[in-house]
């Protein structure tokens, strides 16, 4: 039987740029409450909200100081109930960020562990300088290894009141929990009971594959990540995971998708075979690296062929995969994959029907339904995000030349999906009346919820129409993936079930494409709302084709 979290199409809320109700500029959760019915109405059946605890916000909440509390910017932990109460009552669960590979430095547990005679010191990675006496703090030659960040930095931060360093493999303000700790897995189970009992339906788990270290040696040189190979994906890593499982997850009907790193098909598998009784499934990265050289601060030319060959590969290999083209560290799926000036509504609902016609369940991240697109600031006087910073500071040490930089982070900054949601054409696109914390794209006059809501040829009813068709289709929730022909332009494949098959047509072309499969098949939806199977394709054209033939020519 399927669990839940197969029938149901997943959405993404990044709280900051989602609704702000009380004008201050940022989102909170009465904004998310007062939206519950047009996610409701688009389909949705799962929220992953973004975290909303108390933290400082270095990294924007993924940084968090105190796992029971809801951060005042956001609401209250009554307003937290409440929306979890709301969206029950409209059939919608949600689903937590759950982010324990490292807290805030701000924590109370990472305060009292400054002292090295507290509790708390083995509640994080301490370690005295290489250096001796003779090193100064902070020194290359002093630090503990030689690990760098994922936010291009070392990952050591040396503490004036220890006298030793702690490592953080994100922002300083982010020090790693040691989890050869024995209370820290405590704790943590701790936290997910408090939400669970609270009536959550399950976790996000933020780079969980990161969560054990096997040892803090020297790492080999590389480019990024130098240190990654003693904490990627590691067998502690699996132990840990099961003991979540059996002691916490599987007592609740709860959830979970792990935001995997780095990790091979193989792993993914491994990290979400229901037969290990670990993660439900997972998030993975390689179609999100196909455009990139070897960082994603570096682009190369989008190739739809190579696109598709991994998205096939992963359909193939896990159990149950999670399916997204954007999130809140990416940049917009149309921008990137799509054409947002000539095409955007024939491209925003072939990469639409992409999406939603995977195997494995669908994650739409907030304003992908209405073909929102990168970002359209001018400087680094508009960016927000930590990483962006960091790498601009980094590309500055390496003389990179302004221009330069500028583009690289224009291409790259997460900051281009957390623009605020564009509700309305009224002034900030509706997201607050006051001034918003990070600008909006000023084409929310005529990219926008309302607008699109008033017009049924919009990508919003597409994606609305979508959601129903896949809902109704038990081949399109559960059947099996076969691609049937991956080119330059072209991504062909099959879902099938039992006697029932569906044919996916996708174009990746500004020109008329031609489909040399013999293919036939009633149309159940078409981005040009054709309504019979023609192999001249249209500039993005897309298609779900039942395939007649395979049920005996029944239509
Ligand atoms: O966006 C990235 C840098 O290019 C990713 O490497 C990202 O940092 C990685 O996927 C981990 O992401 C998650 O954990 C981070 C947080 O900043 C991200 O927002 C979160 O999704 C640290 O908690
Ligand atoms: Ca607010």
């Amino acid at each position: 039987m399927a669990a839940w979290w197969q029938e149901q199409v997943a959405y993404q809320i990044y709280p900051r740029s989602f609704m702000d109700s009380n004008g201050d500029g940022i989102g909170d959760i009465p904004g998310i409450i007062s939206r519950l019915p047009i996610l409701k109405n688009l389909g949705i059946g799962i929220l992953w909200l973004s975290p909303v605890y108390a933290s400082p916000n270095d990294d924007n909440g993924y940084d968090i100081s105190d796992y029971r509390q809801i951060h005042p910017d956001y609401g209250t932990m009554a307003d937290m109930e409440e929306l979890i109460h709301q969206a029950e009552s409209l059939g919608i669960r949600l689903v937590m960020d759950l982010v324990i590979n490292h807290t805030s430095d701000e924590h109370v547990w990472f305060q009292n562990s400054r002292d090295p005679k507290s509790p708390y010191r083995d509640y994080y990675y301490w370690r005295p300088g290489k250096g001796g006496q003779a090193a100064k703090p902070g020194d290359k030659k002093d630090l503990p290894n030689n690990w760098t960040s994922f936010f291009a930095e070392d990952c050591w931060e040396y503490d004036e009141k220890s006298q030793e360093y702690y490592l953080h493999l994100f922002s300083k303000k982010q020090p790693d929990l040691n989890y050869h700790n024995p209370q820290v897995l405590k704790e943590v189970k701790s936290i997910m009971t408090f939400w669970l009992d609270k009536g959550v339906a399950g976790f996000r788990c933020d780079v969980i594959n990161l969560l054990y270290k096997t040892s803090l040696e020297k790492g080999r040189r590389r480019f990024i990540l130098t240190g990654s190979e003693h904490y990627l994906t590691t067998p502690g890593l699996h132990q840990l995971l099961q003991e979540f499982r059996r002691d916490i997850w599987d007592k609740y009907d709860c959830f979970t998708v792990g935001e995997t790193v780095f990790v091979t098909p193989q792993q993914g598998q491994d990290l979400s075979d229901p037969e290990r009784k670990e993660l439900d499934t997972i998030f993975s990265f390689e179609h999100m690296e196909t455009d990139q050289i070897i960082v994603k601060w570096f682009k190369r030319p989008f190739s739809p062929a190579r696109f598709a060959q991994v998205i096939s590969k992963w359909q193939k290999t896990l159990f149950w995969p999670a399916n997204y083209l954007e999130n809140h560290d990416q940049i917009r799926s149309l921008s990137r994959f799509g054409d947002p000036q000539k095409y955007p509504l024939p491209s925003g609902k072939m990469l639409a029907t992409l999406l939603l016609s995977l195997r494995g369940t669908p994650f739409i991240y907030q304003g992908q339904e209405l073909g929102m697109t990168n970002f359209d600031f001018s400087s680094m006087a508009e960016i927000r995000d930590i990483e962006s910073i960091n790498v601009n500071r980094l590309a500055k040490k390496l003389k990179i030349p302004a221009a330069l930089r500028w583009k690289m982070i224009q291409a790259t900054s997460r900051d281009n999906t957390r623009t605020p949601m564009q509700w309305d054409s009224s002034p900030h696109g509706g997201f607050t009346k006051g001034t918003p914390w990070i600008s909006v794209n000023q084409n929310y006059h005529t990219i926008n919820w309302e607008k699109e809501k008033a017009d049924p040829e919009s990508l919003w009813h597409f994606y609305q129409r979508l959601i129903a068709l896949r809902q109704q289709s038990e081949v399109l929730k559960f059947g099996d993936f076969t691609p049937l022909y991956i080119g330059s332009k072209l991504f062909i494949f099959s879902r099938s079930l039992a006697d029932e098959q569906v044919i996916i047509i996708l174009s990746f072309s500004s020109r008329a494409q031609k489909v040399k499969l013999p293919l036939t098949g009633n149309v159940l939806i078409n981005n040009y709302e054709h309504k019979n199977f023609n192999p001249i394709l249209k500039p993005y054209e897309a298609m779900i084709l039942q395939n007649t033939e395979k049920t005996g020519g029944k239509p």
